[in-house]
């Protein structure tokens, strides 16, 4: 079997995105209306712009399916680009600040931004969002959920409610189907309605005033068994697979995990989540003989999940595309000028939510994958039971 390994190809404006996942077990029952509900959540979310009523996300699939399921040979899938105006778009006249148009055009030694702003662009993330949909199926069939959502946009946060719905998620004292439910309400993908009416005024009044926002999202994950990841390899850890997979998302600045930087501000005592047996009350990820009283790690410890939810968080910048321009130096002659503008999002944090929980569920399956190995699903679920019992009975 090949090893967990994933790819995408596609310009933003060109015909197609077009993605590989290598690693899926056979056997999987592909839904692949769920992928383009996905797929739909990703263009959705309030503050997205104009070319969002363009396109219409679809997958199509192009190989590893027999009869629905995957047959353990690559997935190959493609969503195609409505806006497809590649050949005749025009070559930007100087680089927006803020976007890779400069340091790309660096890179090439060429003052060519239309080169590299193609691939910068966040329309590749669609299909990292199509392949993230293969690999939370694979991780649905084992009772794990992702829920991502916007814990703060504009510099407006949630409220840090201990008893809220988030806060709950965290700690498993709410299921992802509630979240979800709350999530799918809003237009923000929230799980605070009350915040909702500050957030659309801030959208409202940066787009006014030809600007963008950016923002702070999380991803919970239910249902994770203890000891993903690894220590031998350094990069086994599964939190920096994870800070890597969520940086790498376009316009991405920061990573927390749990508690995040507030974990350094605090004495060991206040910190790390005692050990208690599985059977006390408020216990959080029994696994055997073991649960935790808090999740202040995030569900991480040494690099491996610990069986509490994931909580990871990370912040978006403001997109780099304004209405209202930013300064910048002409190509050719240093000349300063405004950066130039066609159209843009105001805000895309719902978004980069979506995005979020597809790249954290490509590394999750990819972690689960290769600790549990088999060519199929059911070998996938023997071997996992099978390491089960015996981690049970520490
Ligand atoms: C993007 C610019 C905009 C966004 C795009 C990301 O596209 P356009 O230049 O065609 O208006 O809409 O995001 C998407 C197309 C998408 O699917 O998310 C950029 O420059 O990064």
């Amino acid at each position: 079997m090949a090893g967990w390994k994933w790819s995408t190809a596609g310009e933003s404006h060109g015909p197609s995105l077009v993605g590989i996942l290598e690693g899926l077990p056979a056997g999987l029952e592909l839904d692949v209306a769920r992928i383009d509900a996905e797929l739909a959540r990703r263009q959705g979310g309030y503050g997205r712009g104009g070319r969002m009523r363009i396109e219409s996300d679809r997958v199509e699939v192009l190989a590893g399916l027999r009869a629905g399921r995957t047959l353990g040979s690559p997935l190959a899938l493609a969503v195609k680009n409505r806006d497809a105006t590649i050949e005749d778009l025009p070559v930007p006249k100087s680089p927006r600040p803020g976007h890779a148009d400069l340091t790309g055009c660096q890179r090439m030694a060429e003052a060519d931004p239309r080169a590299v702003l193609e691939r910068a662009s966040a329309r590749e993330t669609a299909m990292r969002v199509a392949l993230g949909g293969a690999a939370r199926q694979v991780l649905e069939t084992f009772g794990v959920r992702l829920v991502g959502h916007v814990v703060e946009l504009g510099g407006l946060a949630t409220a840090a409610d201990e008893d809220g719905l988030a806060a709950r998620l965290r700690t498993g004292r709410a299921s992802a189907d509630e979240a979800v439910d709350v999530r799918s309400e809003g237009e923000f993908n929230s799980l605070d309605p009350g915040v909702e009416g500050g957030w659309r005024s801030a959208v409202d009044g940066a787009k006014d005033a030809g600007d963008t926002l950016g923002g702070v999202f999380e991803v919970v994950v239910t249902g994770l068994v203890p000891g993903l990841g690894g220590v031998a390899d350094p990069r086994d850890r599964l939190t920096g697979r994870l800070a890597g997979a969520l940086l790498s998302i376009p316009a991405l600045k920061g990573v927390e995990f749990g508690l995040g930087f507030e974990a350094a501000r605090r004495r060991g005592s206040q910190l790390h989540d005692a050990i208690v047996p599985a059977e006390s009350e408020g216990g959080i990820g029994a696994f055997g003989a073991f649960a935790r009283a808090s999740n202040r790690s995030g569900g991480l410890e040494g690099g491996m999940t610990t069986g509490a939810p994931l909580v990871l968080r990370a912040a978006m910048k403001p997109i780099s595309t304004l209405r209202k321009g930013l300064d910048t130096v002409a190509f050719g002659g240093g000349e300063p000028v405004r950066s130039t503008y066609q159209r843009s999002d105001v805000c895309a944090v719902p978004a980069a939510s979506v995005v979020g929980e597809a790249v954290v569920a490509l590394e999750l399956c990819g972690a689960l994958v290769e600790a549990f190995g088999g060519a199929s699903m059911e070998l996938l679920g023997a071997n996992l039971h099978a390491w089960a019992e015996r981690a049970r009975g520490l």
